[in-house]
């Protein structure tokens, strides 16, 4: 998860009140020393961060928890309006034909960014395709080519031609049918005068719907001084924040460029073309806060999965087969790694930490579980019980595993089941989980 030790060490500050049966000044005292320092750690600026804190102590104090909420809902719940105070709305991005153009200092990570969007919106069913508008640094024509001609993205570029603005001319000519244009430009060292001319010149053509200004999250604080300069000279309209897998420091670029007008649009969480997330701040802070992203996990599974696939409440629901788990192990891997599944999942099932060995160790398992499957019934897909021990050594043979790990396939099965049943009858409602997500 991005930003997973400020997510961690939150969530453990908020531990804290769990079972306390009152707000008392003392648990919260140690409960807001605990956020200062998270926040602290992740870069976000010191007097924000006192300021905020003050606030949550207040208000955690003075207001009065809604009926039927505990004192640790009251004030994870202030914690989560205090954070979307800071860090703002996301940018509103609309799926409609657009121009796009990306500007930012060298390195920030345009031109990945630009393949990235190109990705995003083409999953969305928009035709993408990109114009090499970088004559600066040699290199990043064919940088850009290659990673379209991965993507399947239509590519605009003069190789040699050192011209950006004309060729930003010819290039939404030559992809004028295309639904989403995106403008890679150069970047410099610093933000020098040459830069900011050619952005404008740029822009004065391409006369682009969303300015993205991509901002690497390592600069922490320093974002809003770079947000500010770009938006005084062409107004940038988003900001993309990325390699926020890469730091723990990513909490200050985040705030930092809340502060100046523009919201941030996307973040960039790893180096291939699918590491985008458009940015939603209720979501990114529910998620950081360990109160599960639901939304983002169905939406992401409509996505992916077709219709004989599954239905992804069917996961949710009692009735659970061995034939709704081998389809749930088939859908997991098409959604993502079951890492990122599991961040998005509410804490107390998605809360369990498990180590990346841990991980790894349970992917394996579940392709090993798909191969037993694979060697069982029909019948036996349905109604498990059936299945004894001369069932279990004929698996076993069929599959080339042991009995043991037929057994222990079996096993799980059943903790998945009486887990979802569990889920279904109360302790884990998704349905009153998201409600109460609604009153926030
Ligand atoms: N881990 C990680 N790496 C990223 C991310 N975004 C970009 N990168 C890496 O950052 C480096 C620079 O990215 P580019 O896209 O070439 O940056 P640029 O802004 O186009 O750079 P110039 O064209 O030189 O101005 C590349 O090695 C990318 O793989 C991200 O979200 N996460
Ligand atoms: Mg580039």
């Amino acid at each position: 998860m991005v930003l997973e030790k400020l997510g961690d060490s939150l969530q453990g500050a908020l531990k804290k009140l769990i079972g306390a049966g009152r707000i008392d000044e003392r648990t919260v005292n140690e409960v807001i020393k605990d956020i200062q320092r998270a926040l602290l750690q992740a870069d976000v600026n010191v007097k924000l961060v006192m300021d905020m804190s003050k606030k949550i102590k207040e208000r955690a104090m003075k207001e009065d928890p809604s009926p039927g909420i505990n004192p640790r809902e009251h004030v994870v719940r202030i914690v989560y309006q205090e954070l979307m105070e800071i860090i703002g709305k996301g940018a509103d991005i609309q799926l409609k034909p657009q121009t796009i153009m990306m500007v930012g200092l060298q390195g920030s990570g345009k031109t990945t960014s630009t393949a990235k969007l190109a990705r995003y919106f083409q999953r969305k069913g928009l035709k993408a395709g990109v114009i090499a508008a970088d004559t600066f640094r040699p290199g990043a024509y064919h940088q850009l080519k290659t990673l379209c001609e991965n993507l399947n993205v239509a590519f605009y570029g003069e190789e040699g031609n050192p011209d950006a603005v004309t060729i930003t001319k010819n290039g939404l000519k030559a992809i004028e049918k295309y639904d989403i244009k995106i403008v890679d430009t150069a970047g410099r060292h610093a933000l020098e005068a040459e830069l900011i001319e050619e952005m404008e010149r740029i822009n004065a053509v391409a006369k682009p719907n969303q300015k993205f200004m991509v901002l690497d999250a390592g600069i922490g604080q320093l974002a809003s001084q770079q947000a500010h300069a770009f938006n005084d000279s062409i107004g940038i309209t988003g900001v993309i924040i990325t390699k926020l897998d890469g730091t723990a420091k990513g909490g200050g670029a985040l705030s930092a460029v809340s502060e100046t007008k523009s919201p941030i649009a996307f973040i960039g969480v790893g180096e291939t073309a699918e590491d985008l997330e458009k940015f939603e701040s209720d979501r990114f802070i529910s998620r950081l806060l360990g109160m599960g992203d639901l939304k983002s996990l169905m939406e992401k599974a409509e996505e992916t999965l077709s219709e004989e696939d599954m239905d992804v409440e069917g996961m949710m629901r009692g009735r659970f087969t061995l034939k709704d788990m081998y389809k749930q192990l088939q859908a997991m891997n098409k959604i993502g790694p079951l890492k990122q599944i599991m961040s998005m999942l509410p804490m107390g099932l998605g809360g369990m930490k498990l180590s990346d060995e841990m991980f790894q160790a349970t992917s394996d398992k579940m392709r090993n579980y798909k191969i037993i499957m694979d060697s069982m019934t029909e019948d036996e897909m349905k109604d498990p019980k059936i299945i004894g021990g001369s069932r279990i050594k004929r698996i076993s043979r069929g599959s080339g595993c042991s009995p043991e790990d037929v057994r222990e396939l079996l096993k799980y099965h059943k903790t998945m089941q009486m887990a979802l049943k569990g889920f279904k009858g109360g302790k884990f409602n998704i349905q009153k989980m998201m409600k109460k997500k609604m009153r926030m």
